[in-house]
């Protein structure tokens, strides 16, 4: 077979073995979905990535380049970076009443779609579970005051006293939006809610691409539901992740922290000390606000803990080169 080259979207990343969808399939005689083969150590893709494909067999391929990416999702520690999606047009972030999701993931959501410049969207799943909303309700206070749009909803029962699942969809019709979360928080509920053929899409998925070689979990793409109606000519899509406890961000640095903690903006630039922490020093602008009630003290603290394993990275990378 002559060597082709073509653009295709990956859609579904288990570790470093992807499967790509060509994007103009009329053009050429291509099969609906390639198995991509990463060659060496390459920058790695990521599900929602635009590839430059050359085939390699009648449904093998390999990847000639990655298109410039409108933003990339990842995770990371000092070594390690883990990609979740690229182009994507809002987080979905799933929280659930119960079991009770953890705040310090919630924060680290927040500060990536921040720094990312993607847009976030809090999913309050479970509200059927009354014993829990409160405290649900009072954990994520501090981002309702940050303007983040939080839905209550119930995946599972979708009741009265719970935004309805349907009412939610022209927010996702014709983007690209990626649900992430902890396991158990409710992401495949919604997903086989809004996107009924997902299970047969990941079946698709699993046959061209002989998922049983494949015990990594998995982020994957499905495509919107045509009904929904298009936005640029495009469905949108829903990429579901794996559900991850740890969320590291060990790239971004202090000021890129700093800028991430939007509503610091008005105190930056107004420590006495210029290479101020916001930590303990006097004069501190940033302190000023948590006593003026314009940031919240938790957001302070874990702006430090960022600061702290951001410094502990580079340490560590330091150590390891020397
Ligand atoms: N009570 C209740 N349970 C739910 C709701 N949504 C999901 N669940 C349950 O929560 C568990 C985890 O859901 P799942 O969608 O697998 O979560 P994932 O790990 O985030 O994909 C399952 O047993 C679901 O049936 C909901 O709205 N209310
Ligand atoms: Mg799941
Ligand atoms: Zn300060």
């Amino acid at each position: 077979m002559a060597k082709t080259c073509f653009k295709a979207l990956l859609v579904a990343s288990y570790g470093r073995n992807y499967l790509a969808k060509p994007i103009h399939q009329l053009d050429a005689n291509l099969p609906e979905y390639v198995e991509v083969i990463s060659r060496g150590r390459k920058k790695e893709a990521a599900v929602g990535d635009e590839l430059l494909l050359e085939s390699t067999s009648n449904h093998q391929a390999v990847i000639q380049a990655i298109q410039p990416r409108k933003n990339l999702l990842f995770r990371s520690d000092a070594f390690r970076s883990k990609s979740i999606a690229a182009n994507v047009d809002q987080i979905l972030l799933v929280l659930a009443t119960e079991p009770a999701f953890s705040p310090d993931l919630l924060g680290r959501a927040a500060i990536v779609a921040a720094h990312a410049n993607i847009e976030l969207r809090i999913l309050l799943n479970k509200v059927d579970l009354h014993d829990s909303l409160e405290k649900a309700r009072t954990l994520l206070a501090p981002y309702r005051t940050l303007q983040i749009p939080i839905h209550e909803i119930s995946a599972k029962y979708d009741i009265h006293g719970a935004q309805s699942l349907a009412s939610l969809q022209p927010l996702l019709a014709g983007k690209v939006s990626v649900l992430v979360g902890q396991s158990g928080m409710g992401k495949s509920t919604l997903l086989n809610y809004w996107v009924p053929n997902a299970s047969a899409q990941t079946r698709e998925h699993s046959t061209k691409l002989d998922t049983g070689k494949h015990t990594t979990t998995a982020c994957k793409y499905y495509s919107l539901p045509q009904a929904w109606g298009e936005l640029n000519n495009q469905c949108g899509a829903l990429i579901d992740s794996p559900g991850f406890q740890e969320f590291g961000l060990a790239h971004l640095s202090e000021s890129e922290l700093q800028h991430a903690f939007t509503e610091f903006a008005p105190f930056l630039g107004n420590c006495r000390f210029n290479n101020c922490s916001h930590a303990h020093e006097p004069g501190c602008a940033v302190q000023e606000g948590v006593k003026l009630g314009a940031i919240s003290p938790l957001r302070l603290q874990l702006f430090s803990q960022l600061v702290h394993e951001s410094r502990n990275a580079t340490q560590q990378v330091l150590e390891r080169s020397s």
